[in-house]
């Protein structure tokens, strides 16, 4: 059996992270979904938000399964007899990190490989801190991510202004 993890933080999930869920199912026989909840970087939303907010919108994608995890992610790879590790590329910016983040994991866990997939071009500018800066003004976001999820995004600002 052929299972997938595709690592993030999905601080929120975008439409551009949806279409690369959507193509990586294909390709495996399981696709988790890891939402690593010990990010070095500070998210807005919670672990369990997030988590939520990816099965409301892979409802739709029957070989996904959403999990949360910390800690190394080839530990995590390890622990899920996972084959390989998706990732996605967007720009030539994106390309250092991910390289030396695909290298580094190759050394701890030579078991699991990395696949990138490239962006579709309509998404390909899209990214979750782009979604927070022009929710955090009001602006619209509906054209970056699932609809039942854009109040929630407005609702969280709200209540931090509170
Ligand atoms: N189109 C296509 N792909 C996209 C788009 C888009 N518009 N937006 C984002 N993506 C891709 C990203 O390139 C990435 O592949 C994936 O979606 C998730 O993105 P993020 O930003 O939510 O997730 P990251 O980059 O913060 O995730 C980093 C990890 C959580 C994978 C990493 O920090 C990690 O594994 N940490 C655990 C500790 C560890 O093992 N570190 C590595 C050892 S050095």
């Amino acid at each position: 059996m052929r299972i997938g993890i595709y690592p993030g933080s999905f601080d929120p999930v975008t439409f551009g992270h949806i279409d690369i869920i959507k193509r990586a199912s294909r390709l495996v026989d399981i696709l988790i979904i890891g939402v690593l909840t010990n990010s070095s970087k500070a998210p807005l939303f919670t672990t369990k938000e997030r988590a939520e907010f990816l099965k409301i919108a892979t409802a739709d994608i029957s070989n996904v399964k959403i999990e949360e995890y910390q800690g190394l992610l080839v530990d995590y790879a390890r622990e899920k007899q996972a084959n390989v590790i998706f990732r996605g590329l967007r720009a030539v910016t994106d390309f250092e990190y991910e390289l030396q983040l695909a290298q580094t994991n190759h050394i701890l866990n030579a078991a699991v490989d990395t696949v990138f997939l490239t962006t579709s071009m309509e998404y390909a500018y899209l990214s979750s801190s782009t979604v927070k800066e022009i929710a955090s003004y009001g602006g619209n976001i509906e054209k970056f991510v699932p609809a039942p999820i854009v109040q929630a995004i407005y609702d969280k600002y709200q209540e931090l202004r509170r």
